[in-house]
């Protein structure tokens, strides 16, 4: 059962990389990744702003094994610290299951914000606020940051969904709390690439300050974020 309400002004849903390339049948396909598809879509009836995060990586991209000529999942040393060898997924130049398009389902409104990233072909990036360098932000076109954009959108707290939540969902969120927004990862809109990996993720989020619940639970709870 769902109630009509609407999240207050400060608060935005951010969807993390909901894309093809990592729904099954995608080159870097999470199990059951595709199921957190009408759970966006029905949490987003209830928001004024949301924003989308896009995995965009450009051909003989750092991450890719094929870049390399390493083991697919393997550990590689580079200037930044180990970098995961993943198979090619989210090319920009693609659109099969190696491309970067969202999922053909997914609901977009006008006003919706998608900020790219990964898009440095030397430097991979899980987080949307920072890349894995640690020092490189992702940009929108306008030249802001993530955390940039969202404070001049008045937005301080986040309510978080997407893939992976042991990577790039579970990233955004941890520089999300460090950025000093309110956190509130919504457990059934993630998949994982690992269960060893989305338990040790949510840990740490637990332990940052973040708040993880089900949509159920924010459905039964909406005065947590309502206006
Ligand atoms: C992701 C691995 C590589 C993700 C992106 O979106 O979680 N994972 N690139
Ligand atoms: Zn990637």
């Amino acid at each position: 059962m769902t109630t009509a309400w609407t999240a207050a002004d400060n608060v935005a849903l951010l969807n993390v990389d909901p894309q093809d390339t990592f729904c099954p049948g995608g080159a870097l396909g999470v199990t059951d990744g595709d199921q957190i598809i009408p759970v966006l879509n029905s949490l987003r009836e209830h928001f004024n702003k949301v924003y989308w995060t896009q995995d965009f990586h450009p051909d003989g991209h750092i991450s890719f094994a094929s870049t390399h000529g390493e083991a697919e999942y393997s550990e590689k040393d580079v200037d930044y610290g180990k970098q995961m060898m993943w198979p090619e997924h989210a090319k920009q130049s693609a659109s099969d299951g190696t491309g970067a398009q969202f999922h053909k389902d997914l609901a977009f409104k006008a006003s919706d914000k998608i900020i790219q990233k990964g898009t440095n072909k030397d430097i991979d990036s899980y987080s949307a606020f920072l890349e894995n360098d640690k020092k490189t932000a992702p940009r929108f076109d306008n030249g802001n940051s993530l955390a940039e954009e969202l404070r001049t959108d008045g937005v301080d707290t986040l309510v978080i969904t997407g893939l992976a939540l042991d990577y790039c969902a579970g990233d955004t969120a941890l520089d999300a709390l460090t950025e000093k927004f309110n956190v509130i990862v919504i457990e059934d809109a993630t998949r994982s690439i690992t269960p060893e990996g989305r338990l040790a993720k949510i840990a740490q989020i637990v332990d940052a300050g973040g708040i993880v619940m089900t949509s159920a639970a924010l459905q039964r709870n909406p005065q947590l974020i309502a206006a």
